[in-house]
């Protein structure tokens, strides 16, 4: 165990706040750690969410894992690595890991786009304090327990989609080890794989609640944290958040849908959580996790999980606790089946500010069943029609690019499907304008883990190209989004997608501009966007064909044009494979196709919901207060 600074502790101060030691920090890696110095074309893989392909956003669960360790007295603190070198070109993650002496480091792999920087993260942590244990939860670290365990800088990892008691646990042991962490029994510790003596242990995955009533999703600790660490690119929750304040509110662990490339479906949380139906939140303590930050924050909520799943009960009394607590906030509310016209209207009755996502995944009714609950387009735009009817402030609705049967043709066929649903709704809603916001998407980087396809490719017509954490770590590190997919269907090769997904963006945003969605200026943009990317894509291509840099491996013999990194075979460095030079680097980073903030299926603020008058004024207090007294900031958080 750590119990005193090392080489890079510098004077006698180094030493001062060990009396005050931070019991876990958690760390949030960025998708790949040296994204910085690697001209990588990440691709669309993240337009249609808030982060960039650096997935700086960090597990919900940091919050409740916080609060929980919090309340039994431990001191949590939440450093976003990724945020931090995404919002400072010369903030140096090493030296930071390297100043900090918590009791253990906790390092999410819930993604698994995030297994490159994860380990990265590791690594650094070891290389400056080798005695302070790692830590690693998450879906991913769940699925990949037992080869992620392998890996030297990884001490132990929590099982299950409910770290908060094992982690307590967990620290509770290291913090009263008296001898040395390979020989300290930690056998009485749930869900847990570990190290001792050279063995690797698997602790029976025993702590699964059956409801989500044990835990707080409590925004105000995290302004309580923030405040003693003085650290606020350190716990924001992703890029752009200070001037876009949204949270999230949870109403269930697990799900009862079974989309089949989900690795958070109901047969997903089975094999991998052995969780055999949701887990629920009480409604009256999801609006209290709402109300915990609620006073100076005016920012729209996305409402994780369809508020049907647990039945029309729980549905009607969460809308009624809304009107109750007087919610003013735009609530966004994702449906895993279409809700009818009337539950509509009963929502307008009680919310006064909402929005609605739904996933049809496709245009083609013969396509989608296996991907969501059936239902047909006839019902889907009765559904539009009556949201925009009831004043739902904004419709998103969410189609993808690579699924089983779907061929190029067919991806084109659903953007010209968005077309005729613009046309069709486009004097709908209160004041005549449109509200409705289609995207298109590719299933990247990955097909999950755990999910239908992963484990039964050839039922669904897929052939996964990697299996292991090791290959998708390695894959991350390609020059473009097309090495990192891992797989590729009987109708569209990894190449199709990538063409296809292209083209699919350009005549979106086409539509989007016949329909007045978005301005001459935004189409030009994104279609020279797009094109660039495009020629980027080809050059990578060819650069590697050319250099040779690639060597085919016979298992992963591919109909695309050239292969990804495999184990053990000859990587690409980062200069060499993608375009090489800082001469194709834009000053305008939204414009350059290596960037992470680079986009072609859409700028990010068409995804935003409303945010209150209050709400916009929020951050700015927030970054203010860094400069001003903390005490100014603890009143705004109203901390006492
Ligand atoms: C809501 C949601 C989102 C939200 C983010 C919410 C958030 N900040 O957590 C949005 C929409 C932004 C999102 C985006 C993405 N998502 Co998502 N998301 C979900 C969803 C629907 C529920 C959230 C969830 O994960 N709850 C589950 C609980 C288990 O997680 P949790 O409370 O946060 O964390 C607990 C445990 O995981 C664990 N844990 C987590 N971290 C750590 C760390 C340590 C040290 C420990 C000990 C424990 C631990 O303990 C926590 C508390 O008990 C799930 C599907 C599902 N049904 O689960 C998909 C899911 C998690 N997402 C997934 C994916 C792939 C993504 C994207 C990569 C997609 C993309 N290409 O854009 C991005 C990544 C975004 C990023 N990081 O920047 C996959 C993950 C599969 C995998 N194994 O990699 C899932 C399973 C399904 C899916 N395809 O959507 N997502
Ligand atoms: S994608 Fe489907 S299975 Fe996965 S969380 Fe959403 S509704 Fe559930």
């Amino acid at each position: 165990m750590q119990r005193a600074p090392t080489k890079n502790a510098k004077s006698k101060d180094a030493y001062a706040h060990l009396d005050d030691m931070i019991d876990l920090i958690l760390l949030h890696p960025p998708s790949i750690y040296d994204f910085r110095k690697r001209d990588i074309l990440f691709g669309p893989i993240s337009d249609v969410i808030p982060s960039t392909p650096i997935f700086e956003m960090y597990p919900l669960g940091f919050v409740s894992l916080a609060w929980y360790l919090e309340k039994n007295g431990y001191k949590v603190r939440i450093i976003n690595i990724a945020m931090k070198m995404l919002g400072d070109k010369n903030y140096d993650a090493e030296k930071e890991i390297a100043s900090l002496y918590p009791k253990a480091f906790g390092i999410d792999l819930h993604w698994l786009p995030h297994s490159q920087g994860g380990l990265k993260i590791a690594e650094i942590i070891k290389k400056y304090h080798p005695d302070i244990p790692t830590i690693f939860g998450g879906l991913s670290a769940t699925y990949f327990h037992r080869e992620l365990i392998q890996y030297p800088q990884v001490d132990f990892v929590i099982r299950g989609d409910s770290a908060e008691e094992p982690l307590l646990q967990l620290i509770k042991e290291i913090k009263s080890s008296k001898t040395s962490l390979r020989k300290t029994d930690f056998s009485s510790v749930p869900n847990l794989t570990y190290k001792r003596g050279g063995e690797i242990k698997e602790n029976p995955l025993s702590w699964i609640p059956q409801d989500l009533n044990h835990i707080y999703l409590d925004y105000s600790q995290i302004a309580k944290s923030l405040k003693r660490d003085k650290d606020l690119w350190g716990y924001l929750p992703f890029s752009g958040w200070e001037s876009y304040p949204i949270l999230a509110a949870l109403t269930c662990r697990g799900c009862t849908q079974n989309c089949p490339s989900c690795g958070g479906s109901e047969v997903a949380y089975n094999s991998l959580c052995k969780r055999k139906k949701p887990a629920y939140r009480d409604p009256e303590l999801v609006i209290k996790d709402m109300n915990s930050l609620r006073l100076p924050f005016a920012g729209p909520v996305f409402i994780i999980g369809d508020i049907r799943q647990p039945g029309d009960d729980y549905a009607d009394l969460f809308l009624s606790l809304i009107k109750k607590e007087k919610i003013q906030n735009h609530l966004v509310f994702e449906f895993f089946e279409l809700p009818s016209p009337q539950f509509i209207e009963k929502i307008s009755r009680f919310v006064p500010n909402f929005n609605i996502q739904i996933t049809p995944e496709t245009h083609d009714q013969r396509i989608r069943p296996p991907f969501r609950s059936y239902f047909d387009n006839e019902s889907l735009e009765q559904t539009i029609q009556a949201s925009l009817k009831f004043g739902c402030k904004k419709f998103d609705l969410f189609f993808m690019i690579g699924l089983s049967h779907q061929t190029p043709q067919s991806v084109m066929d659903t953007v010209n499907y968005c077309d005729h649903l613009l046309e069709k709704y486009s004097t709908e809603g209160r004041n005549g304008k449109n509200k409705l916001s289609p995207f298109i998407s590719p299933l990247a980087p990955f097909v999950d883990p755990g999910s239908l396809i992963f484990e039964n490719p050839e039922v669904y017509g897929y052939t996964i190209l990697y299996r292991t954490l090791e290959e998708h770590r390695r894959a991350l590190e390609s020059p473009s989004w097309k090495y990192m997919l891992n797989y590729r269907t009987e109708w569209m090769t990894r190449d199709q997608i990538v063409d296809v997904t292209y083209k699919a963006s350009l005549q979106l945003n086409r539509i989007k501009l016949k329909h007045r969605l978005i301005s001459p200026k935004r189409f030009e943009q994104m279609k020279s966007k797009t094109v660039g990317a495009i020629k980027r894509s080809q050059e990578i291509d060819m650069r590697m064909r050319n250099n040779g840099e690639q060597v085919l491996p016979k298992n992963l013999s591919d109909k695309d044009s050239v292969t990804p990194p495999a184990a053990g075979l000859v990587t690409v460095s980062p200069r060499k494979a993608g375009a090489p030079s800082s001469v194709l680097r834009s000053k305008d980073s939204k414009l350059n196709p290596f960037s992470p903030s680079f986009t072609t299926i859409c700028e990010k603020d068409e995804l935003k919901w409303s945010v209150n008058f209050l709400g916009i004024n929020l951050p700015q207090w927030i970054l203010k207060a860094m400069v001003l007294p903390l005490k100014k900031l603890s009143k705004i958080f109203q901390i006492k």
